[in-house]
């Protein structure tokens, strides 16, 4: 057995050889003749996660032995993609794999493209709580990700004639080889059912829910490797199976077929993951997601203290649990009932703990995404938590300075209950008063907090809003994504700058060395290869590799402007035409990014920007100038490819509205400049890389507000103003750009002219356009441009994620690094 052992976490080339040739037979149960690249994969992935096991049940059972405080990260998305190259590069045996592929006669980079992403996320928080997970992991602090393993991850995009459809993503079809079932982890989750009061055995009143339905959370691990392979910490994961006796009355009366319906039913409780972002659809499905994953969250976490403890009062000492938004905030509520109900504390003491344990981060102001579940569902589906939320809000409302005031309008808004039309919970208002801490995702969002949404709660807890500047992952943004850049890098400074980003302050002069520069470009120069190859494959459309890359990718929402993008596009394309002879620069805009099923204005927005690439790039009279593609299916993998090949950055969301923003952190490190507003995340990279290397336009959040307050705005005048804007406005809403169907954008110009430009595109337009006109003019003098690109990449430092846990760590958390010992 040790022999066995010792080759199975064997890191070097023959034994890993051999582990993929037993594997492939033993497990995969194919001949290497028959083996499909699929095959190879699950080969590879079971070979490395031998490699892996060890060092996790090391640092599981470190904590255990230390019985360390650990953070608890509750979130519904997880958006974690490949893990392949991940785990090699985290392990540091990808040179090794490639080797041992090669002498089986396999290419590593076929191999690691047979993976299917792993997409259980929609957009920026989702892959937040992904770079987190690897930042916990890197700077070994004990941190577990706690979600749902959804059979479906967030749907695949095609096009069917410029609009887009909805496939289901099955990333699970061929099994999973990094997760490990865990079928004796099972946790009862009740729905519905009744609350009875009763006597406890000291006579006081008690409560206990009857005639529930009860569905159970089935746990599915996964390791999370982090960098130098030393901690490995779990991403848990739940899945919903329906109870052995669920309905067995069925049997009874021969209602078979009925009783297998209804477990199945149950089941589809982790089947699918909802693909809104930023609006609230109020289903009640989602609800019982949000519960379900929660709850079978909360008794895992009691349960592993219970290991140690006999009461509750060091539960905050030894679990610090993160809201990732108001999804898991019924948690609130949950940990009451499990305290008081389940474990008869008294309830100040619970509410103490309670607060104790949880935080909340808060990633949107957006109204429509502020989640408000109605009274009514609650006390159909949850009537006991339904209880506890009256009696939390009595409390805390009798204690608040708004009831000495007298002051009812204060008073309303604190009330976790919204009492117009039908009466709702507010997500928000439940999360903020059971935390210790509240926080932002950027200085501006956070102020903008203080503010607005949560200005009454402000008032009251002056020291509870914080601020965390949101980070990325460099292991995946750069280390894996750009071997490139990073190759060129580690050449100067060496290999710390992959577990301490700030390493990469010691590059900037090299902004100024004209073999950098020419070395820096050269990298650019391949990725820019790579994705206009993958770009040709995927969607058709050639495009010229010196051209600069202007790149948009993310969901498309008409806050985020898409809409301003192709207007420009489309004003540019005008100016081409307009002046045949003049020098163009080669422009090619790159969008991608996937709309909610049901936002028909943002489905519109992709299919006036497929129509309009149509129409571009078959124009001859603009010789290759200009190009529009629009890459299907945008998911992490692409973005791998992507972020690594741009030059300039598209961020120009109205201000005020994007909370922090991430691709923007992604894609200048990755040395593309950035156009962008003083919103989110834009104002720090806009400390961070200088005035001069940014491209900021267009209103500040004040200046937007106050326009839009003033009431003065008039989007009609503006246009009248704008002949460039006039024009290409025109151009849509007479059919240029679809002649099979003249009236089909009206809807945008509606939005935009009578509508009000809620969105500020008009308003911003011309200083967009400007700003614009100057980063392609910059583009001409090639070695200006590539200075200010490294002074991007080598001042975006303070964006790793690993800076951003360790905020949280040491201000929210109070967990601490723990080096797991070395098991035998
Ligand atoms: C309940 C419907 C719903 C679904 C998703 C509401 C809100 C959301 C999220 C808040 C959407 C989201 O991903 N927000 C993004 O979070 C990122 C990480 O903090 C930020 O960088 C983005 O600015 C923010 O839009």
């Amino acid at each position: 057995y040790r022999t066995r052992d010792i080759e199975r976490r064997s890191l070097d080339v023959d034994a890993l050889k051999r582990s993929f040739l037993e594997w492939l037979v033993y497990s995969v149960g194919k001949d290497a003749r028959a083996a499909t690249r699929r095959d190879w994969f699950h080969t590879v992935a079971l070979a490395v996660r031998d490699r892996v096991v060890d060092r996790w049940m090391d640092t599981t059972r470190t904590y255990y032995t230390h019985d360390v405080k650990r953070v608890y990260y509750l979130s519904l998305e997880f958006l974690i993609g490949r893990l392949l190259t991940n785990s090699l590069a985290n392990l540091g045996i990808i040179d090794e794999c490639r080797q041992a592929l090669d002498r089986i006669g396999l290419s590593l980079d076929e191999v690691v493209d047979a993976e299917p992403d792993a997409a259980l996320g929609n957009g920026g928080l989702g892959r937040l709580a992904a770079c987190f997970l690897d930042s916990m992991a890197s700077r070994n602090l004990p941190g577990y990700g706690y979600g749902i393993r959804y059979e479906f991850g967030l749907f695949e995009q095609r096009f069917e004639h410029g609009w887009q459809v909805e496939y289901p993503e099955q990333w699970l079809q061929f099994g999973n080889p990094w997760e490990f079932a865990r079928p004796e982890v099972l946790y009862p989750v009740q729905f519905y059912g009744r609350v009875e009061e009763f006597r406890d055995s000291v006579g006081e009143r008690a409560y206990r829910w009857v005639d529930s339905e009860r569905v159970l959370a089935m746990a599915y691990d996964t390791p999370v490797v982090g960098f130098g392979g030393k901690t490995i910490n779990t991403l848990r994961l739940w899945a919903a199976r329906a109870t052995r006796d669920f309905n067995f009355g069925h049997f009874n009366e021969g209602a078979y077929m009925k009783a297998v319906e209804q477990k199945i039913l149950s089941e589809n409780l982790s089947r699918v993951l909802y693909p809104n972002d930023a609006t609230e659809t109020g289903k009640e499905l989602r609800f019982k997601q949000e519960y379900f994953f929660t709850s079978a969250s909360l008794q895992d976490i009691l349960r592993r203290y219970l290991q140690h403890h006999s009461d509750f009062d060091q539960l905050p000492n030894k679990a610090a649990i993160q809201l990732n938004d108001t999804h898991p905030a019924i948690g609130i509520a949950e940990m009451m009932r499990l305290l008081v109900d389940q474990h008869a504390v008294k309830w100040d003491k619970a509410w103490e703990i309670t607060q104790g344990c949880f935080s909340y981060t808060n990633h949107t102001l957006l109204p429509e995404a502020l989640e408000a579940w109605p009274v009514r569902l609650l006390e159909r589906v949850l009537p006991r938590h339904m209880q506890i939320i009256y009696e939390i809000n009595a409390k805390f409302l009798n204690r608040s300075s708004a009831r000495a005031a007298h002051d009812n309008a204060r008073l309303s808004h604190l009330s976790l209950i919204d009492e117009r039309g039908d009466r709702r919970v507010r997500m928000g208002n439940l999360a903020f008063i059971g935390s210790h801490k509240v926080n932002g995702v950027s200085a501006l969002h956070t102020e903008l907090m203080k503010q607005t949404v949560f200005a009454d709660f402000h008032a009251e807890f002056p020291d509870r809003i914080v601020n965390k500047t949101n980070g990325i992952t460099p292991r995946r943004w750069l280390h894996q994504a750009n071997r490139p850049l990073s190759d060129l890098i580690t050449s100067r400074i060496g290999e710390g700058w992959i577990h301490d980003l700030s390493a990469l302050d010691a590059l900037k002069p090299k902004a100024d060395d004209v073999v950098f520069r020419e070395e820096f470009r050269r990298a650019k120069r391949k990725n820019k290869k790579r994705l206009a190859a993958y770009l040709a494959r995927q969607t058709g459309v050639e495009i010229n590799v010196d051209s600069l890359f202007d790149v948009q990718v993310k969901r498309i929402h008409e806050y985020k402007r898409q809409l301003m993008n192709i207007l420009q596009t489309i004003a540019l394309y005008n100016d081409m035409r307009d002046s045949p002879t003049v020098t163009w620069t080669p422009v090619t805009k790159i969008f991608a990014g996937k709309a909610a099923p049901a936002y028909h204005m943002a489905k519109l927005i992709i299919k006036l920007i497929n129509d309009v690439g149509k129409v571009v790039n078959h124009d001859p009279s603009v010789h290759d100038n200009l190009k529009v593609v629009f890459l299907p299916n945008y998911n992490v993998t692409a973005a791998e490819i992507i972020m690594p090949a741009a030059d300039l950055s598209e961020q120009i969301s109205t201000a005020g509205m994007e909370a922090s923003g991430t691709g923007n952190m992604k894609l200048a490190l990755n040395g593309a400049l950035t156009i962008g507003t003083l919103d989110g995340a834009n104002v720090e990279i806009k400390d961070a890389v200088g005035d001069d290397n940014i491209f900021i336009f267009g209103l500040t959040a004040e200046e937007a507000n106050s326009l839009r307050q003033g009431g003065a705005y008039n989007p009609r005048d503006v246009i009248g103003a704008n002949p460039a804007l006039k024009r290409a406005l025109d151009m849509i809403s007479t059919g240029v750009f679809s002649p099979d169907d003249p009236s089909r954008y009206h809807p945008i110009l509606q939005s935009l002219i009578d509508g009000g430009d809620h969105f500020l595109v008009t308003a911003d337009f011309e200083d967009y356009c400007t700003a614009h006109d100057d980063a392609v003019a910059l583009y001409r003098d090639t070695e200006e441009w590539t200075r200010k690109a490294i002074l991007n990449t080598t001042s975006m430092g303070w964006f790793s994620s690993d800076r951003t846990v360790g905020e949280y760590a040491d201000e929210i958390w109070g967990v601490k690094p723990i080096i797991p010992d070395e098991g035998d």
